[in-house]
């Protein structure tokens, strides 16, 4: 179910209306949550993210053959060398050329796949590669994140909405676990660097439609990059179990323009951590 969150346009200036184009209200669009009986990913919508889908569709076609294969090779034994059809067994134990292949084979297999998984984990985690155009820190706290904009001298916490409290924040009943009371805005197309750590015990930040996923350790510092490509709201979850209420600590994160990011920046400065809206 999509359900969308109304959001302020620019502020209106100009002159009886002619001038006014500004004002319309943008609309933010659901896009990184769980569908019931949902099996597949969420939307990918960073490159981390699509690159990692593509892997594991790779990674499915390949299943699928080795499986074939191996399922084949045994009816075909079972068909070909039972009791029956054939009384009388061959005696020898070893066939040189055939376990060199059977050998190779799983191992050849292995580089193709490695050939494709470690680029991507290289683009994941090798931050001599990433130009971050903003730095936030996510701490992970028994049952809520906390977050900060260092450059910007923001600093909130955001707690998961109460099943009350939703309408209220313009988010449909289905979003109950996933919605919290203030969101983490960020600017589209921009490279965003996550500092993630914890104050007690493990968490985890995991937001999937970015594909990222980063444990949250208490004394270290680790990082994560993303760079969103479309505006929208993303949902997310503690995804290292860290106690009673580990299901209820959920991570919202709204992508808008970078407009609505500037003006978002100006009133958490102030105080208000609210996305304006109309
Ligand atoms: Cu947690």
């Amino acid at each position: 179910m999509r359900q969308l969150i109304s959001r302020a346009g620019l502020a209106a200036t100009g002159l009886g209306g002619l001038f006014s184009t500004a004002a319309m209200a943008q609309s933010l669009e659901v896009i990184g949550a769980p569908t019931p009986k949902g099996m597949g990913f969420q939307p990918a919508s960073t490159e981390l993210a699509q690159g990692a889908q593509n892997l594991d569709h790779m990674i499915n076609i390949i299943i699928f053959l080795v499986t074939l294969l191996v399922t084949g090779l045994l009816v075909y034994v079972i068909v070909r060398y039972n009791r029956r059809a054939n009384p009388t067994p061959a005696r020898f134990t070893h066939n040189s050329p055939l376990e060199v292949a059977w050998t190779l084979i799983p191992v050849l297999i292995l580089v193709f796949i490695g050939s494709f998984s470690l680029p991507e984990l290289f683009k994941q985690q090798d931050f001599k590669q990433v130009e971050a155009d903003i730095t936030i820190k996510a701490t992970g706290n028994q049952w809520f994140w906390s977050y900060e904009y260092p450059e910007e001298g923001i600093a909130f916490d955001s707690f998961m909405l109460a099943r009350e409290d939703l309408a209220a924040n313009g988010y449909d009943d289905s979003l109950y676990l996933l919605a919290t009371d203030t969101a983490v805005v960020l600017p589209v197309g921009k490279t965003i660097v996550v500092q993630v750590t914890a104050s007690d015990v493990i968490h985890a930040w995991k937001v999937p439609a970015f594909g990222v996923m980063q444990d949250a350790v208490p004394g270290r510092l680790a990082q994560l990059w993303f760079k969103a490509e479309k505006e929208g709201i993303y949902f997310g979850q503690c995804s290292e179990i860290c106690g009673k209420d580990h299901a209820y600590m959920p991570i919202t994160v709204k992508v808008v323009s970078e407009e609505a990011y500037a003006k978002w920046v100006e009133g958490a400065k102030a105080g208000n951590l609210q996305l304006a809206s109309n």
